[in-house]
Parts: C-alpha cells; structure tokens; sequence
C-alpha cells in the first residue's frame, strides 16, 4: 500500500527537502499551503509537481480538519510556524498563535480523523533548540530545563508540550524533533547564515562592499537541512513515539561563520567587509546552543553527513552561481 504523508510548511526549505524524499520512498505527499495567490505555492508546483498542494491555515481547525480527511495521511508532518526568531518580538501574538496554538489545532484535526476513521496517524512536530534558550546545560539533551528567550522560543516549548500531552493523554504516536539550527541553500536570505553566503557571494563578484550584522558573538550548532528531514522520517518509523535532540554536537559562532565564508572567496581579514548595526540585536539572545545527538544516533541510527565548513562553503558556492545568473539575467 501507497503511504500518504501530509507536510505543513511544505513551501520552506524542510518542507521541500522533505517532501523530496518521501516521494523518493514511494510516498504520496500533500502539502498545505496557506493564502491565497500564495507566489510560494506556485513555486512549489513548479519545483516538486507530485506535491498535492491543499489550501489550508494552521489558525483554522476547519481548514485542518478539512485537509486531513482529504489527505487520509499516514504520516502528518507539522513544520509550519513563523519561524523567524527576531520577527516574533514585534510580532508577539501572531507567532503564539502560529507557532504556539497551531499546534493544538493540527493535532485536534488528527486525532478528530483518528477517531472518526479508525485509522492511526503517526505526527512529527518540528520542535527547537531554541527552547533551551538561556541553556541550564552543556551540551543540551532530551532532559535539558526549557528557558525560553523570545516570544517564538515560547511559542514552540508549548507546541512541544501539546504534542507530549497528546501523545500522552490519547495514546496518540506523537513524536517531536528538538533540532537545532539546520541550513542550506534553500534558507532564507533573512537567516545569518543565507545572509552571509549571499552578501559574501555579491562582495566576490563586486555587486557589494560590506554585510550589516548583529551580534557577532552568539554561537550556534549549525548542521544540514538535508540530514535533519531523514531524522524526522526515522522518528516516524519507530514502533513507539519519542523526543529528540537533532544536532552535530559542534558549535561555532558568528565570527567562526565569518572566516569560512569569506575564506572560500580567498578573504582571509573580513573585518572591513562587516558592519554592525544595533538594531540587529536581540532584546533577548541566545548565547549558546550545542547539542547532544545521542540519542538519535542509538536509537535512529541517525548521524549527520554534511559538517559546518562543507556546509558554509557550499551555500557560498551556490549564491555565488545564483548571483552570477542574476547579475548575467539567466533566470534560475
Ligand atoms: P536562530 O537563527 O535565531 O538561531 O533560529 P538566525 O540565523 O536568525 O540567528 C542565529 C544567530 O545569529 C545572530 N545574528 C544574526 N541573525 C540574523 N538573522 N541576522 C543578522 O544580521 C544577525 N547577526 C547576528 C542572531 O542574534 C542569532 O544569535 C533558527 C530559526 O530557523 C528557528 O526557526 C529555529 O527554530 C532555530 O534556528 C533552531
């Protein structure tokens, strides 16, 4: 039989990369795509034709409830949120109820269809390391106290929590992935680390001089999307649901960022390249954050493939073709 599987935030950069291999895996794939005349959903059916685009919103139970009798999934993948952790400052009550309250509604719409169907639903929810905020331990793990630092961090330890009741209170198999920071060269450009490969790809091509930045000091645990959507297919193939840590187990800060990405342009001292702008500073930040994946790793046998200086290097690499396109008017 045919596995179905329904992604929300199947138009960001997870989204895509897993939608990419469940249809590898011989998975029919849907994605709910919110708004209407969404530019991304076109983009979408451009790039990934076998994805079943259904129009839906995390803040509507009805669309929800709708899109999952549509769907019939065997696999629901909740990976839509605002997710931009500076953006939820200004922001505050939209992200609780995105990021936070959608959550609850999902899961409502999942265990509604598994009640009326009588068919089982597995559900991954995309958690973060940025619920370990003002981290109580080094590195962080499953069992690590949560301490939240901005209004997104809160939003996503209460999804956390709901899919831990939901599993717990109706026996659902609900899983969630506490991942850490994961790019590509399908981040957005408002990402620190997109937003250095980018301006470092136009400053190697003259069509800029310098990067605006923040803090310089923070430090992140940085791995590959790539690698972080098989874990969140592994989690849903467990016999039992479960919590986990999805990291490297290496950490690098801003300036660390900085040297790779320069580097791979031959720039070895990037210091008159970069300007710092306080506004890109955070009321609340998160200094450090670095996981323990081991749990993933005995009980997925899952391990990351791609490390931080291949990863940097190979985000500069692609905008420096796609600035070059641009620059050229070759449309990519
Ligand atoms: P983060 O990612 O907040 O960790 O959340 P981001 O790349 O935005 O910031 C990482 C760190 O870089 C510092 N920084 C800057 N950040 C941005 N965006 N722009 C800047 O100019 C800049 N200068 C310095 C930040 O202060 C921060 O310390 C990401 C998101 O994908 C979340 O949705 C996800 O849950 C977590 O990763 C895991």
């Amino acid at each position: 039989m045919t596995k179905r599987a329904l992604i929300t935030g199947v138009t960001g950069q997870d989204g895509m990369y897993l939608a990419e291999l469940l249809h590898e895996k011989g998975y029919r794939v849907y994605g709910l795509v919110a708004g209407q005349n969404n530019p991304k959903a076109e983009l979408l059916a451009e790039s990934h034709p076998y994805v079943e685009i259904i129009s839906g919103n995390l803040l509507d139970l009805v669309s929800l409830i709708r899109a999952v009798a549509h769907a019939e999934p065997d696999e629901v993948y909740n990976l839509g949120a605002i997710s931009f952790v500076a953006y939820s400052w200004e922001n505050a009550r939209l992200t609780s109820d995105v990021t936070g309250g959608g959550v609850l509604n999902i899961l409502e719409a999942v265990r509604f269809y598994q009640d009326s169907s009588g068919r089982q639903v597995r559900f991954y929810q995309a958690s973060s390391s940025e619920m370990f905020g003002k981290a109580q331990e080094v590195p962080q793990r499953e069992s690590t106290l949560l301490w939240p630092r901005s209004p997104y961090g809160v939003a996503k330890v209460y999804g956390h929590y709901m899919t831990i009741n939901y599993r717990e209170s109706y026996g659902m198999h609900a899983s969630s992935g506490v991942l850490f920071n994961h790019e590509s060269p399908r981040r957005g450009p408002e990402f620190v680390t997109r937003k250095v490969s980018r301006a470092v790809a136009r400053i190697s091509l003259g069509l800029q001089k310098t990067v605006t930045l923040g803090n310089l000091d923070a430090k992140r645990d940085w791995g590959f999307a790539g690698d972080y959507v098989q874990a969140m297919w592994a989690m849903l193939q467990q016999d039992e649901a479960d919590d986990y840590v999805i990291a490297t187990g290496e950490t690098h800060s801003i300036r660390d960022l900085l040297d790779v990405a320069f580097d791979e342009i031959g720039i070895a001292d990037w210091d008159s390249h970069v300007e710092i702008d306080p506004t890109y500073i955070r009321p609340a930040e998160v200094d450090l954050l670095i996981g323990d994946p081991s749990k993933a790793r005995t009980v997925l046998g899952w391990e990351p493939t791609v490390s931080f200086d291949q990863l940097i290097r190979m985000m500069v690499r692609h905008d420096i073709e796609d600035q070059t396109a641009h620059r050229d008017g070759v449309s990519t």
